[in-house]
């Protein structure tokens, strides 16, 4: 029977650092051997208040790859039944998300800009952006 994504699938992963021998800092670099899709779409969120949160919803289909390029905020994960937090406080630092998964993202620091790397075009059609759709779906999932 076909396994769906699940928390445990959610990894942080390591984005390449090469630091500068003469002191002038550090340089990340994603190449698409990196990320388990090919990336079809960047965009970034910044300016986000501390007291606001972005996302609140699910993807049928979706993946990404989020980096906290400045500052840090938190990535809560929810399959419907349980919930992980995972704060993103380090550009070389990224998490990847599986589709069917629900997230939220808060607690923006001053300054926070999250790039997010996914593997389609915007397609609204793909959104679960009400959560009792989204227990739906995962009902009808073999597992959470
Ligand atoms: C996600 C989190 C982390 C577009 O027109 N094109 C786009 O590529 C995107 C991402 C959004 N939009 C429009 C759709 C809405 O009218 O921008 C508006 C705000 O989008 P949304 O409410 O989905 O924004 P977030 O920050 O809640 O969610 C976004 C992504 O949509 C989502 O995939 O995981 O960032």
């Amino acid at each position: 029977m076909m396994r769906y994504p699940n928390l445990e699938d959610i990894e942080l992963i390591d984005i390449p650092k090469i630091s500068d021998p003469d002191g002038r800092g550090n340089l990340s670099v994603i190449e698409k051997e990196l990320l388990p899709f090919p990336i079809k779409r960047v965009y970034y969120l910044y300016d986000v208040p501390s007291d606001s949160s972005r996302g609140g919803h699910a993807h049928l289909e979706l993946q990404q790859f989020l980096v906290a390029l400045s500052g840090s905020f938190d990535v809560v994960l929810d399959n419907g039944v349980d919930k992980r937090i995972i704060t993103l406080n380090r550009p070389n630092k990224g998490l990847i998300i599986p589709n069917g998964i629900w997230r939220e993202l808060e607690s923006f620091s001053a300054g926070a800009v999250c790039l997010s790397l996914v593997s389609d075009v915007y397609k609204e059609e793909d959104y679960i952006r009400e959560y009792d759709a989204f227990l739906s779906f995962k009902r009808g999932q073999s597992n959470p």
